[in-house]
């Protein structure tokens, strides 16, 4: 394998390799209390947090080694504004349906509002200062927020991808980030959803069509390829 090149699958990554951090990024999605915490939006609907807690260690490894090579990082977080004015009203009644209404008091403050305690970034992965974070009201990175922008005016081109949840936010981010034109890789282990099934279906969608979406890899691939 070239130096700085990944062992994807289903193509070395990147197609024009080798990795520039000057050109990369690092994308967290979504790694909030809401996310991932005790008492947050998706334990209150129920689900496993041990899946989407599974990919917290090797994200934060890949976030120490994307900071000591100086690439572009930037943190997501899906939250609404307390007077819910940009939660679409579907959206709204779908949670409210489930049990776990978006702008509800519950242990970590209210659901997926800004600004409360469950909307913050867990700790193992926080931002630092100097990274850049977006705010966004919906699944995809890109829609309502000024990403797009951010990154071009910094000349990335390319970027790895972890967060959750992967069949939502990470794969509405991915596909996006695809359609504009980036090159993307998404790490399977930092990444987690809320289905074991949704996980894996999620991950073989990628590497479809030859790379339909970009390449998957483990975080130990990138960090082999990096030399960290
Ligand atoms: C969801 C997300 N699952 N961050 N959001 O509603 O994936």
């Amino acid at each position: 394998m070239t130096e700085r090149v990944v062992d994807a699958n289903p193509y070395p990554w990147p197609y024009d390799g080798p990795i520039d951090p000057a050109r990369t990024a690092l994308v967290c999605i979504d790694w909030q209390v809401d996310f991932c915490g005790p008492g947050g939006y998706v334990d209150r609907m129920g689900y496993d947090l041990n899946l989407t807690r599974a990919g917290l260690e090797p994200t934060a490894r890949v976030l120490a080694a994307a900071r000591a090579e100086g690439w572009t990082v930037v943190h997501t977080r899906e939250g609404h504004r307390p007077d819910l004015s940009d939660c679409p009203p579907n959206k709204l009644w779908r949670s409210k349906r489930i049990g776990a209404g978006i702008g509800d008091a519950g242990p970590c403050g209210r659901i997926l509002v800004r600004g409360e305690p469950g909307w913050e970034i867990v700790p193992e992965v926080a931002p630092v200062a100097g990274e850049l974070v977006v705010d966004k009201p919906g699944k995809g990175s890109f829609y309502a927020t000024d990403l797009d922008l951010l990154l071009r005016t910094r000349g990335i081109t390319h970027l790895v991808f972890t967060g959750i949840t992967t069949d939502v936010c990470v794969h509405t981010t991915m596909r996006d980030a695809n359609d504009r034109g980036y090159e993307c890789l998404l790490l399977s282990d930092c990444t987690g959803a809320t289905d074991v099934g949704n996980y894996r279906a999620s991950l073989h969608m990628v590497t479809m069509q030859g790379g339909v979406f970009g390449a998957i890899a483990e975080s130990a691939d990138l960090l082999k390829a990096i030399g960290a």
